[in-house]
């Protein structure tokens, strides 16, 4: 009988998310609120727990209290089975300097691999929406005989700017030929010219093998210390990179469409877009299956309520997630995510919008195509999301495709 591997868990979390300002003013990209309860980083954890990993460390960095707040509030295990979720924050092991690139990030925390002495080390990012059962990629790891193996799915060409491209050798032997970080000048694929394979920024390594990448990369003033950019294309050079096709991983309970869903959501529209994905009909990505539950912080709250408000209008719900503890009061309520805690008073609209935890809607106010983040208020009558011009001159953020975005606490006058 083969013995069984030891599979540790590395969780990337250190990243600005710079292009979701506001809402990473003041939180680490992982810890921004997704889908009414969840934060971000709640996919990558129970991916890595559902595949049965019991050793996950998160390495933080940027902003990261409420991220460890959560981490630790919401992904309590049983020390008794040796089982732990944690999150390590940069601890200047090897001089006063903070990450300076994912690699640095692992570098750094190479105690926590040599007091596991696992195997094969798993190394994730944190800001991804999807689904993926990450023993089958360590089987096919295992199998192949590559040191370490890229995850990849293919995207649009016009994305290519955006991901690693894998180039997969032609003689099928499942190794990576070449990979390109961020290209700009790229060719699609032989069959299907308009698409790319692209880094989910998942790998597996052997351990001995990773731990010699980093610290040979450490030594290189040259290198970004980054693991797309530097420790990938090593073993590429090295013909010891292989890829693991997406399109193989099936999740159980996972529809074929479900399945293939894996959304990169580090800009607000694409943010904004996953969040109308989880309000789809048929389901584009699918939080209902109890296969694959996504877990989350419980909220200790009563359950959402819907009630015509004092004077008697009666509102309604369609295409929508309410979160617990919200009340809403003769509101009209159409393809949104309403976070916990929001309260909505009569008369008022809420539309093709996001809202996160406790905001406050006045009676006849109107939120059309808007992010709110948490603890916003609209005074009565206030509308926000409705006019562009007016929403860039009280300083809020309007994307080019239209979405405006309202930062922690702010309060809307009418
Ligand atoms: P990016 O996401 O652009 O591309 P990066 O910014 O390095 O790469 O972020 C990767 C992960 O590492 C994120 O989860 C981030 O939070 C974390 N991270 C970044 N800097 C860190 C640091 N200093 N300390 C700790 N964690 C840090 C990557 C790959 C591409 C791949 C895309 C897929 O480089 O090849 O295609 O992910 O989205």
């Amino acid at each position: 009988m083969a013995v069984p591997k030891k599979v540790f868990g590395i969780i990337l979390a250190g990243g600005e998310g710079k292009r979701l300002m506001p809402l990473t003013a003041d939180r680490a990209k992982p810890a921004v609120p997704f889908g009414g309860q969840y934060r971000l980083i709640d996919f990558a954890i129970s991916n890595l727990i559902n595949s049965g990993l019991r050793q996950v460390v998160v390495l933080t960095q940027y902003k990261s209290h409420s991220l460890d707040r959560h981490i630790s509030q919401t992904w309590r295990m049983s020390a008794l089975l040796d089982s732990y979720v944690t999150s390590v924050p940069a601890q200047q092991r090897l001089g006063k300097r903070w990450f300076s690139g994912s690699a640095d990030a692992i570098l750094q925390s190479l105690n926590l691999i040599n007091d596991e002495k696992p195997d094969i080390v798993v190394v994730i990012g944190a800001d991804h929406v999807y689904r993926m059962d990450f023993r089958q990629m360590v089987k096919a790891h295992i199998a192949s005989g590559a040191k370490a193996t890229v995850a990849g799915i293919r995207q649009p060409l016009a994305l290519a700017n955006q991901f690693g491209v894998i180039d997969a050798d032609p003689d099928g032997s499942g190794r990576i030929r070449a990979f390109l970080e961020k290209p700009t000048d790229i060719e699609g694929l032989a069959d299907s010219p308009h698409e790319v394979l692209a880094s989910m920024g998942n790998y597996i390594f052997d351990t001995d093998a990773l731990v010699e990448a980093v610290e040979t990369d450490g030594e290189l003033a040259t290198s970004a210390h980054d693991m797309g950019g530097d420790i990938i294309p090593y073993f590429v050079d090295r013909g010891e990179a292989g890829y693991y096709d997406m399109k193989q991983n099936d999740v159980p309970g996972s529809s074929p469409r479900d399945r293939a869903y894996w959304r990169d959501v580090g800009t607000i529209d694409s943010f904004f877009d996953a969040h109308m994905d989880l309000i789809s009909t048929l389901p584009v990505f699918n939080l209902y299956n109890t296969l694959w539950p996504i877990r989350t912080q419980s909220v200790n709250a009563p359950p959402a309520k819907f009630v015509r408000d004092a004077v008697g209008r009666i509102g309604n719900a369609i295409d929508s997630i309410v979160s617990l503890g919200s009340v809403l009061s003769g509101t009209h309520l159409e393809r949104s995510v309403v976070g916990p805690g929001t309260l909505a008073g009569g008369g008022s609209t809420i539309t093709d919008s996001v809202l996160f935890d406790h905001v406050h809607v006045g009676q006849g106010a109107r939120i059309h195509r808007a992010v709110l983040d948490k603890n916003v208020v609209l005074l009565d009558g206030a509308t926000v999301g409705v006019d562009r011009e007016r929403d860039i001159e009280r300083g809020f953020t309007v994307t080019e495709s239209g979405i405006t975005v309202v930062g922690k606490g702010v309060q809307i006058e009418r």
